[in-house]
């Protein structure tokens, strides 16, 4: 007997099952967690409920690891249901190849240009758009942006779309639909603008055939996915006794509303899976993304600072869950506009519940990441809106400020933060040069990729982020949320 026999280390490996793998027809750029415990079941499900080759190629733009871990399972891996009384493992078999695109970008684009893929989906996370966060327009600008103008084979996301787009019109095949599943306002209509725009820079002719032919649904998408563990995976292997060196995480949760629009209809048969399949996606996705993401990032920088690591733990703290309830209920629910058949009430207390799952981890540094890009969609929008209509926005306004001081790369103890950002150089520069919180915070709103001009420049807004930072630098931010509830 081994020394390590009945050790996780002894699991075998998780291995497919089928000895053929799915014909693919999808191939989905940015190959994370959130997409293998969300678009990827779905997909499964359809596949296995109504057929149709709908396998996946998943492309990871930048490393190698998801690749690396998943060719020995032959792309199987493990999708782990955290419920409040229990964990439900299921195997996911429904990627058919990964494929890493720094590697190689030819294969990628080959890939996409295949007759066989009609659908070419993207979480590439909102930095992965390479647009200006506060108008959602390209940023011409952007480092990647400007080499894909100036190469054949592109680095950006919308790079790839546009050069794949581009075989396929030369080799007369139709367009694939560009499925967008990241947290973004009207995703589709965003990315199709973005898309447009780099073709016209790109190759003129191709943007009226993409305008003509190609789809770009919006959708919204739900579901907590909380980063791995480094420890679940002994967990997970000592429970089923197999290792599984890439499973993911996930609430039992779960939403997709898709807007129904496909390449010659041609799609999985998601709405046979629990789907909502509509025509216009608008009410749902602002309501998740200012309900559910709002919230998530004004808990994470507010949290993290008043040293709550989890959402579990942030709302578990009274203070806090009374100041997560008035935001709803007084700074974001007045504007929305329900969707049909929904009550929002209903649907904040519901989310209230899902943060309260303690099977959850889910780091409040890990939400905070990339605010710059997070801030403008989530609760800049709603600030703007409620200045218009006359309606607080102390709560919302509370968190942008505690954004400023996160970025600023020191907690309240004095201990360094690291913040992860695509601006986070810029912002710890700003930060650390202004003299005075009114300097501070002037600079960082004449960011104007975050703060759009009619906002930065309302003098309501800046005299109350000003005031909001001074009160948290004085008296920290637990402090801060617990005197907003009373
Ligand atoms: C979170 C989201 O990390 C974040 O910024 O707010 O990933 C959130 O968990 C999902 O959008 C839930 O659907």
């Amino acid at each position: 007997m081994s020394m390590g026999a009945g050790l996780p280390g002894d699991a075998p490996l998780l291995k497919a099952s089928a000895a053929t793998r799915p014909k693919a027809g999808i191939v989905h750029l940015g190959l994370g967690a959130f997409f293998r415990a969300h678009g990827a079941i779905y997909t499964a499900e359809a596949m296995a409920k109504s057929g149709g080759d709908w396998g996946i190629i998943g492309v990871s733009l930048r490393h190698p690891t998801q690749r690396d871990l998943l060719q020995p399972q032959g792309f199987a891996y493990t999708a782990v249901e955290l419920a409040a009384d229990g964990e439900t493992p299921q195997v996911v078999e429904v990627l058919q190849n990964v494929l890493v695109a720094r590697e190689d970008p030819l294969a990628v684009l080959s890939a996409m240009a295949d007759p066989a893929i009609r659908i070419v989906s993207l979480t590439v996370t909102e930095k992965g758009y390479c647009h200006l966060p506060s108008t959602g327009l390209l940023n011409r600008d952007h480092p990647d942006v400007v080499h894909d103008l100036a190469h054949d084979l592109p680095r950006s996301a919308p790079g790839y779309l546009v050069r794949a787009l581009q075989m396929r019109r030369a080799a007369g095949l139709a367009p694939f639909t560009v499925l967008c599943c990241d947290n973004l306002p009207e995703n589709g209509v965003m990315l199709r603008g973005i898309v447009l725009e780099l073709a016209r820079l790109v190759d003129p002719g191709l943007t009226d055939w993409i305008a003509l032919n190609g789809a770009f649904p919006s959708t919204m998408v739900d579901r907590i996915v909380p980063a791995l563990k480094p420890e679940n995976i002994a967990e997970l292997a000592e429970k089923t006794g197999v290792t599984d060196r890439a499973p993911v995480m996930h609430e039992p949760f779960r939403q997709w509303v898709i807007e129904d629009w496909f390449v010659g209809d041609a799609r999985p048969d998601y709405a046979a899976v629990g789907a909502d399949m509509v025509r216009d996606v608008r009410p749902f996705e602002h309501m998740k993304l200012r309900c559910l993401n709002g919230t998530h990032s004004a808990l994470a920088y507010l949290g993290y600072l008043a040293g709550h690591q989890t959402i579990f733990d942030t709302i578990s703290d009274p203070a806090f869950a009374t100041y997560c309830r008035r935001l709803w209920q007084s700074e974001i629910t007045p504007g929305l506009d329900a969707p049909q058949g929904v009550d929002l009430a209903e649907y904040t207390g519901k989310l209230f519940q899902r943060y309260g799952n303690p099977a959850i981890r889910h780091l409040t540094h890990q939400i905070a990441m990339d605010g710059s890009q997070k801030l403008p969609p989530r609760i800049l929008a709603t600030i703007s809106e409620n200045l218009k209509a006359g309606r607080d926005s102390s709560g919302l306004i509370l968190a942008v400020a505690a954004w400023m001081r996160y970025v600023g790369a020191t907690d309240e103890n004095g201990q360094p933060i690291k913040v992860q950002d695509p601006l986070a150089a810029r912002l710890k520069t700003l930060s650390d040069k202004a003299g005075s919180v009114t300097e501070k915070v002037g600079s960082i709103l004449a960011l104007r990729e975050v703060f759009p001009a009619n906002l930065a420049e309302n003098p309501e807004f800046q005299k109350a982020v000003v005031a909001s930072y001074t009160n948290l630098a004085r008296r920290g931010a637990g402090s801060c949320v617990l005197e907003y509830g009373s």
